[in-house]
């Protein structure tokens, strides 16, 4: 889910990659990736860099990416004595989030769904169906790319949970802000959090430490809950957990450009490497509210109005496959946006404790929180592969305390046995 302040975080399939061109750039050039971010580089992109959210500025290889220091392109202002392409690199930045999320308004109201009848409800499977019919449901998510799975958290602990998250965020911003901890091992990079609202945005991607006992009943609760389908999707105790994390979408948090969080993989780039899915599963903490939906239905709560939203996570099912990718990072950005308009589009509308499991390799992206109210989604990210192949740790999934990542989770030790 972090998108390390990547280009292709924002504009493509290429998310976790840091390089200085947008994938469709990089296609057309067959230039290796990562690159190196220079100026050149940036203006290089220039016709596609629109694209994106944020100009990464790469960290050293050594430094374990996913882990380390806060990016530099997330500091709240450059300071004077920065050497000029630091503070170019400040301002292609904000010019860049800015435009986005212009970009993204866009993708909303123009083109995702546009040729494919709206944006039509994710399909759902209820939890009998996942205890009963565990391997069907895997084979129906690897198809797809994403599911809507109802009741995987008790609405007890998501209450417990969505409070002590709320709690835990105001801390990791007393401790980024003191000083007292880095950007980096609080917070993930994310797609459109928010270019006007400072170092914090308005959307935050707060990791969540796996030992904290809230946390740890979470995941035990979801793990039991899905142990069929997670052990057909992933396999068994051994599968490693990627992310531990959590979604903040602050009222008024942007909608997101439609994105991947993770590579393709074997690529036209990267042809001898391979990496098993990823499966991200998001989870509501608590109703994630629609006016519109709300309008066509009686509601014990007052009801939003028109166009007033939480924010539900579209996806592009079925785009999770290499030859999706490869079309869409191919693309001119008039024919990505052609790519989308074709897709047909589906969002979550969860209620609490439902969740979406989703490929992470998936076109998808939040809408826009236009309501009063904070929308938290719980999530962790698992795979049966261990390690990511290419070099330097580099990709998207990557959402998880340094001590974490050091602890390296696995199912087995949320609870997963090996038979069900
Ligand atoms: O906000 C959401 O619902 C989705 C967030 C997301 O997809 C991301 O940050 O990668």
């Amino acid at each position: 889910m972090t998108q390390n302040n990547s280009w292709g975080a924002i504009c493509g399939v290429i998310p976790a990659i840091r390089c200085s061109a947008p994938p469709s750039v990089l296609g057309r050039r067959r230039r290796p990736y990562p690159l190196r971010l220079v100026s050149s580089g940036e203006r290089e992109c220039a016709g596609s860099v629109l694209r994106c959210e944020v100009a990464p500025k790469p960290r050293p290889p050594d430094l374990g990416l996913a882990h380390g220091q806060p990016s530099p392109s997330l500091q709240p202002r450059t300071p004077p004595h920065l050497p000029p392409a630091a503070a170019l690199n400040a301002l292609v930045e904000k010019a860049l989030n800015a435009n986005a999320e212009l970009l993204a308004v866009r993708e909303g109201r123009d083109i995702v769904g546009s040729k494919t009848g709206g944006v039509q409800p994710l399909v759902r499977v209820p939890l009998a169906t996942v205890t009963t019919r565990g391997k069907a449901v895997a084979r129906l998510l690897e198809k797809e790319g994403c599911l809507g799975l109802d009741d995987v958290l008790s609405k007890e602990t998501c209450a417990e949970l969505l409070a002590w998250i709320r709690a835990h965020r105001a801390e990791a911003m007393d401790e980024v802000t003191s000083g007292a901890a880095p950007f980096g091992a609080r917070f993930g990079g994310v797609n459109c959090r928010g270019v006007a609202a400072g170092l914090f945005g308005k959307r935050q991607d707060l990791f969540v430490p796996g030992d904290h006992p809230l946390v740890a009943r979470a995941m035990s609760e979801i793990v039991a809950n899905l142990a069929p389908l997670l052990r057909a999707a992933v396999g068994g105790p051994d599968a490693a957990v990627h992310e531990l994390s959590s979604l903040f979408a602050e009222p008024g948090s942007p909608r997101q450009c439609v994105h991947a969080d993770t590579i393709h993989l074997p690529c036209p780039q990267y042809p001898d490497a391979t990496m098993a899915p990823l499966y991200t599963c998001f989870v509501a903490l608590q109703d994630v509210r629609d006016g519109d939906a709300e309008a066509a239905q009686s509601s014990r709560l007052p009801p939003l109005r028109r166009g007033q939203q939480m924010g539900h996570t579209v996806f592009l099912p079925r785009t999770h496959t290499a030859e999706s990718h490869l079309l869409w990072n191919a693309g001119s950005p008039k024919e990505k946006e052609k790519f989308l308009a074709v897709h047909p589009a589906a969002q979550s509308a969860l209620k609490t404790g439902d969740a979406v499991l989703f490929d992470s390799r998936v076109l998808h992206c939040g809408r826009e929180n236009s309501s009063d109210v904070d929308r938290v989604l719980f999530y962790f990210t698992v795979s049966a592969q261990r390690d990511w192949p290419l070099p330097n740790g580099l990709h998207g999934s990557n959402s998880l305390r340094p001590t974490d990542a050091a602890r390296r989770w696995t199912l087995g030790d949320f609870g997963l046995e090996a038979d069900g």
